[in-house]
């Protein structure tokens, strides 16, 4: 495995800092330089072993900005950051802003597209040598709820994947490089997110280590919905932390999550309960 790729000996907490102003549950939170710098200190201290930099909202239905916005975004956060020691990944579906963001210090790429948007990146990170979390992916945004069809999800997800897995070795991507991510709420209902967790060993069986992300999303707000009304997503963190217990247990690499203490607290549980012992 790839020094940069942390394996803290349990299940690892990646922190989300979106530098956007419209992601779903933090959009518009820390947009400003100082805002995002301090952000990242808080879950740096509540114990995030990684932090995820974005600059584009990946919510259903979003637009999508210009590369040179998403980098300015991201790459300055990332120099302060890199500079204090944090472990980052970046959170980029674009090789240029990948690149720049690895030379201003980041560790890992983060591509929701798993090289399917781009196909640079998987060249960035051959080259780079810098793990690659390659997640299930359908298209992007706007597009993704209509694209939201499968025979078999869990099947169907783990043959994509294993397509971008073989491109990205084809590209000379080292497989200690690599992540795997099922990719929740990404083209998928919430019956699709549901199976995929069910069935996660599945995705494991590829081989690699997997991520997941289910911090907030829209399937937990459906799932605790008080009759019509889905829950809220400030209402949705001890569902969050339901998921990152159960993901750890069930072998997870690790989970992305908006609020650190709470997941890191759950998988170290997770991780005394397997193991019998602190
Ligand atoms: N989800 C979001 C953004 N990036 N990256 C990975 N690897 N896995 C995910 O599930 C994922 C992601 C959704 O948006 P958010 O940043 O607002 O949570």
């Amino acid at each position: 495995m790839s020094s940069r790729l942390p394996r803290p000996g349990r299940c690892v907490v990646m922190g989300v800092l979106n530098v956007t102003p419209d992601s779903f549950s933090d959009g518009g939170r820390y947009l400003h330089l100082d805002e995002a710098l301090a952000h990242a200190a808080t879950m740096a201290e509540e114990g995030a072993d990684l932090i995820d930099v974005g600059g584009e909202s990946t919510r259903p239905g979003a637009e999508r900005v210009a590369a040179e916005v998403e980098r300015d975004r991201v790459v300055p956060v990332i120099k302060e950051l890199a500079a204090d020691g944090l472990v980052l990944s970046v959170d980029t579906t674009r090789a240029a802003v990948a690149a720049a963001a690895l030379e201003a210090g980041a560790a890992v790429i983060n591509d929701v597209s798993g090289g399917l948007a781009d196909p640079e990146m998987v060249h960035v990170a051959a080259d780079s040598k810098a793990p690659i979390v390659l997640m299930h992916w359908r298209g992007h945004s706007r597009d993704m709820d209509r694209l939201a069809t499968y025979d078999d999800v869990v099947t169907d997800v783990r043959n994509e994947l294993s397509r971008r897995v073989d491109a990205a070795l084809a590209a000379g991507v080292a497989p200690e490089q690599i992540v795997l991510d099922p990719g929740l709420g990404f083209a998928k209902r919430a019956e699709h997110n549901w199976a995929l967790l069910h069935r996660l060993a599945e995705i494991r069986e590829l081989g690699f280590p997997v991520l997941i992300g289910a911090s907030r999303k829209r399937f937990l707000g459906s799932l605790l919905a008080d009759g019509d009304s889905p829950r809220q997503p400030s209402g949705r963190e001890d569902a969050t932390t339901a998921i990152s217990a159960l993901a750890a247990v069930n072998g997870a690499w690790g989970v992305r999550v908006h609020s650190v203490r709470p997941s890191l607290d759950a998988v170290r549980v997770a991780d005394a309960w397997v193991r019998g012992e602190p």
